[in-house]
């Protein structure tokens, strides 16, 4: 595999995103967002640990820019955490990653309230009057699934409104929150999305988009019954945005679902968020063998227990497509393959970043041991192949960006986890590249430089 493999400029990036890797998170200005509230509670992070000092990159962004272009990337995609300022080599500005401001969560609950669409859009403007010249890629949110589901369902992220991990799930309100909050979302990136169009991209001649996670879901049979949960599973994951940013309205598995508990477009909002992106991001890591249960697990709710889909771990006692922090997993490339296809398919072939994809360390590596990361450069090496593979079959994808350049704050599981292709020394702060660092810098070499 060679960047030749690949169409003549691809783009070849690696990601990261504010909190989990800037550290200063207290200094010249910034916030708190919902994440520095968060962390601060006991047991919410593995080892208590915080994004307070992070991989301190908001003093060795040079040196990391530095390692990036040494091992040839072309882009790196970052986030600016509601008011902070950072731009570098080809920019592709995430704006939210996250990190709400703990101000608008505690004026009026953040994304529960439609005063979050203003808001949220003038932020998104004062980015690009400032950046606009420099950044041409803007993304508005980062897995506004992740956002709504683990936030405000039985989930653990901040706001954890209803999250049964911390016991605060008092108000019960999970079964309608999630559908609150991702509606606010999807119209928060309209709205950023139409003030961008109208007064902005023509002069600065840039594209922007949305950070959608997408796990494949494979039946684990034929049977028509886990047919149906996998294609419930994938319209509860992706099709709950993607369908109203293509089609202007939420999946029909959804509508019969949660009925009147999912909020209703208006027709004027219905022509902002149909076609509101020039570019999707795709975020992949993993797939799931998913059957139809009987019923659903008691101990889920709301959003969780809507989806009520069984997920495999194994088939035939070989684990497989499952993929937790702190294990070595058995990955399967080929959900790449499927999850591209079946977006080009049924979502008008948009055109395509593969914006997140790696893999965590497992647990037990020591240092200098995990230097060695084999497993992640076949990791990478067998899901570009199958990009590589969903592309000759037609599939528009004009990028792609490992997560991530280094070892960061993996949220809840703190600094336990380590997706860098670099190892950082969590003591001293000092970078080490991988073997899959410089697996990326061959394979990336520009032939004819
Ligand atoms: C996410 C985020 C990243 C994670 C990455 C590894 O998917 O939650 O985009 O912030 O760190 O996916 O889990």
């Amino acid at each position: 595999l060679s960047r030749e493999s690949f169409p003549e400029g691809f783009l070849f990036g690696t990601a990261a995103s504010a909190y989990q890797v800037e550290g200063m998170a207290s200094e010249d200005g910034r916030g708190p967002s919902i994440w520095d509230a968060f962390v601060k509670t006991p047991g919410h992070i593995a080892n208590n640990e915080t994004g307070e000092v992070s991989i301190d990159q908001y003093h060795r962004y040079k040196e990391d820019v530095d390692l990036m272009q040494m091992l040839n990337f072309d882009a790196y995609r970052f986030s600016i955490s509601w008011s902070r300022i950072f731009p570098r080599i080809t920019p592709h500005a995430n704006l939210y990653h996250y990190d709400l401001p703990l101000a608008l969560q505690e004026k009026y609950l953040g994304l529960l309230d439609r005063q979050v669409i203003q808001d949220f859009a003038d932020y998104a403007e004062f980015c690009f009057k400032t950046f606009g010249d420099r950044v041409k890629t803007w993304m508005t949110f980062n897995e506004p699934r992740v956002v709504a589901a683990l936030g405000f369902d039985n989930g653990i992220n901040p706001p954890n409104r209803c999250s049964k991990k911390f016991g605060n799930c008092t108000d019960g309100n999970s079964a309608t929150e999630p559908y609150i909050a991702a509606h606010h979302l999807i119209l928060s990136h309209a709205e950023a999305v139409k003030r961008y169009r109208e007064k902005y991209q023509a002069k600065q001649n840039g594209r922007i988009g949305i950070f959608l996670d997408f796990v494949w879901y494979e039946p684990l049979t034929r049977s028509k019954a886990d047919n149906y949960a996998a294609q419930r599973a994938r319209d509860f994951h992706i099709g709950w945005f993607l369908h109203p940013l293509v089609y202007g309205k939420y999946p029909r598995t959804m509508q019969k679902i949660v009925r009147e508990r999912l909020p209703k477009f208006t027709k004027s909002e219905v022509e902002k968020v149909k076609n509101s992106f020039d570019v999707l991001c795709l975020n992949h890591y993993t797939s799931y063998y998913i059957y139809e249960p009987h019923q659903a697990p008691s101990n889920v709710t709301g959003y969780q227990q809507d989806w009520n889909a069984g997920f495999a771990y194994e088939r035939n006692g070989v684990p497989i497509g499952r993929r937790a922090h702190s294990e070595w997993l058995y990955e399967v490339p080929w959900g790449m393959y499927k999850a591209i296809t079946y977006v080009k398919k049924h979502y008008g072939s948009p055109n395509i970043i593969l914006s997140e994809n790696g893999m965590d360390d497992p647990g037990n590596l020591t240092f200098p041991e995990s230097l060695y990361d084999i497993n992640r450069v076949s990791f990478y090496r067998s899901y570009l192949k199958e990009l590589k593979r969903a592309m000759d079959d037609g599939a528009n994808v004009s990028g792609y960006f490992a997560w991530s350049i280094l070892d960061n704050f993996e949220w809840l599981l703190g600094y336990t986890s380590r997706f860098g292709l670099v190892y950082v020394d969590h003591n001293d702060l000092k970078r080490y590249p991988k073997l899959s660092a410089y697996w990326f810098k061959q394979m990336l070499e520009r032939k004819n430089s």
